[in-house]
């Protein structure tokens, strides 16, 4: 069961219009698809995605790319399948129920499909979320639970002092046995569950001071009985499990830790480029990329782009994006536009004193997200010159474009006209 999603307002502006799962990433996936080509890849195919908010760009994405999973391939039986289950009033839970709290309650409103005969035969639920960044093979995590026949395991990973008061934190005895849960343990809290790490995760010594705490990812599989006898009888209004549930259980329950070292939030560093482990995502049919006389350095490059006499460093531009001749574009992402715009069109649009899809001609852009079909005008300059953290709104910045931590952030179909400056 992957978890599709509460309102991701860490992410806004980007996560106005989209759920934080349907969020683009390295020009050509969303977020979503890392939960569920790690299920795909794992030889898991039996899928529920709960979704409730700003869901229709995430239905859209999940019926358009995940539908070759329905009925087909990957088992004998042929009885795959990735379900939405949005959140909507259904008869037995009354109206102001009908959304979901929290990650339990959401997992409840639909217990009765795990209860049911559709999954009898199933022994584990494994429980997902759907806007994280990593790459794991859950059939390990699985054959570790089992073979230590525990009630619950929680995937673990390092976490140093500044991730860790965002994260549930974990104290585990010798064998990963979890002996103590704290959900985001205030600084003092903290302080008093470092570990050595280099024994759990088989850490150097350096990384292990670095990193000296042992951290939920926020994965977890249960024994589906046990996830039964929780959510319906010991906890029925349980909202969260990292809340309400894990640290209420921790001693009456076998709950293991399972070490994953290899945790990233970084997608360049999110291997990508192995065959034997795709990463699925909405099929395009799309031209090449043609790139004539530039410079790019550390940079991902969508399906259909075209950059003309430019440079490009640490960036990462989605499919269908034009950068036209004499731009230098750094640090920046770019989302996939709808479509590549043909030759005719866009000289058209100039021609008319109007602009195309893209990027002008000698335009500057620098650490700045441009959200999907973004029009950048000729010679614009999205610097942050002046350095500020926090603007938009009512602020002076051109119509479409906010600053969040210092980032430039131009909203989906922004028009910027010709020498814009931020
Ligand atoms: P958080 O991500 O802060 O920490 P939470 O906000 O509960 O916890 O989200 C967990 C997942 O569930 C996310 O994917 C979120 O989008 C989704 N979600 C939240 N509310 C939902 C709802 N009402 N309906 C559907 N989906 C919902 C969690 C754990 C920590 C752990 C970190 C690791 O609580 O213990 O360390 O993940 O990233
Ligand atoms: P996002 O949430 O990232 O803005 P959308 O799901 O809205 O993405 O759009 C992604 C793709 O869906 C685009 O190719 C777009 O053309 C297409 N699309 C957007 N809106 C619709 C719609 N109402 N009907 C059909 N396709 C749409």
């Amino acid at each position: 069961m992957i978890l599709g999603g509460g309102p991701g307002s860490e992410l806004r502006p980007l996560t106005d219009t989209r759920a934080e799962p349907a969020m683009p990433f390295a020009g050509l996936f969303r977020l979503i698809d890392v939960p569920l080509s790690n299920c795909i890849n794992s030889g898991l195919n039996h899928i529920y995605v709960l979704t409730q908010y700003n869901v229709t760009s995430l239905n859209r994405h999940l019926s358009r790319a995940y539908s070759f999973v329905n009925g087909n391939l990957f088992t004998p039986s042929h009885d795959g399948f990735v379900d939405c289950l949005n959140a909507t009033q259904r008869p037995g839970h009354v109206k102001l129920d009908a959304w979901y709290q929290g990650t339990a309650d959401a997992v409840r409103h639909y217990l009765e499909y795990l209860a049911g005969p559709r999954h009898a035969a199933a022994e584990d639920v494994l429980i997902l979320a759907g806007d994280q960044l990593y790459r794991m093979d859950f059939a390990d995590l699985i054959n570790y639970h089992r073979s230590r026949d525990a009630d619950i395991t929680i995937a673990t990973t390092p976490a140093d002092e500044d991730h860790a008061l965002h994260l549930g934190i974990l104290g585990v005895d010798e064998d990963m046995n979890v002996q103590h849960f704290e959900e985001k343990p205030p600084e003092a809290t903290l302080h008093t569950m470092s570990m050595d790490t280099s024994t759990c995760f088989g850490l150097c010594a350096s990384d292990a001071e670095e990193k000296p705490y042992v951290a939920s990812m926020g994965i977890y599989v249960f024994k589906k009985r046990v996830l039964l006898e929780l959510l319906s009888r010991q906890f029925p209004a349980a909202v969260d499990f990292s809340r309400d549930i894990l640290p209420a259980v921790v001693g009456e329950r076998s709950i293991a830790a399972y070490p994953h070292a290899g945790y990233f939030e970084d997608t360049l560093k999110l291997r990508l480029f192995e065959g034997d482990l795709p990463m699925y995502t909405e099929p395009r049919t799309l031209p090449p990329t043609k790139i004539t006389d530039s410079t790019i350095q550390d940079t991902l490059l969508g399906d259909g782009s075209r950059v003309v006499g430019s440079t490009l460093r640490g960036c990462v531009i989605g499919s269908c994006t034009f950068i036209d001749r004499g731009c230098d574009i750094q640090d920046t992402i770019v989302f996939s536009a709808d479509e590549v715009q043909p030759e005719r069109d866009r000289r058209a649009k100039l021609a008319a004193g109007a602009v195309p899809l893209g990027i002008g001609a000698g335009s500057q852009v620098r650490r700045a997200i441009l959200d999907r079909n973004v029009r950048v005008g000729r010679r614009a300059r999205l610097l942050n010159a002046a350095g500020v953290r926090e603007g938009g709104g009512r602020s002076a910045l051109p119509r479409g474009v906010v600053i969040r931590e210092g980032i430039i952030c131009v909203a989906k179909n922004a028009v910027l006209p010709d020498d814009t400056a931020v």
